[in-house]
């Protein structure tokens, strides 16, 4: 009985840290891949600021003057879904949005993919797409 007791005092602290471990995730950088022979890639750093995810695109390969729209997409780069939230268009390798109202933890409980397209005139093309998991690097 008292070994019994002292594995459920030790399961409790074990819980108490887990529970501890699990704080919210502040910062977090995907992986950019490139698709379709674009020789664009590169990364995406999410930084909490608050109530919103900042979103700092940079991508190397990336025309100097075409604007390229990107999205966080639902889905994975292998078989993308609706856009979930829209960021501002890569311009010469960068863009930077403020995505409102959602946490880091929110789009890594989900399913969820950033992709880069090559153009407004040509969005079916896909140039560029990385998923929002802890193991993305
Ligand atoms: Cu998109």
């Amino acid at each position: 009985m008292k070994r019994l007791s002292l594995l459920m005092i030790s399961l409790v602290f074990v819980t108490v840290a887990q529970l501890s471990a699990a704080a919210a995730t502040s910062t977090l950088t995907v992986a950019i891949h490139e698709q379709n022979g674009s020789g664009e890639s590169g990364t995406a750093t999410l930084t909490q600021m608050g109530a919103d995810v900042k979103v700092v695109l940079t991508i190397k390969g990336a025309p100097a003057t075409t604007p390229q729209p990107a999205h966080i997409h639902d889905g994975t780069c292998a078989d993308l879904k609706g856009v979930a939230y829209a960021l501002s268009n890569v311009v010469n390798g960068s863009s930077t949005t403020t995505v409102k109202g959602v946490t880091i933890d929110k789009l890594l409980d989900g399913k969820y993919a950033i992709n880069v397209h090559e153009s407004a005139a040509n969005l079916g093309k896909y140039v560029a797409c990385g998923e929002i998991a802890k193991s993305a690097m």
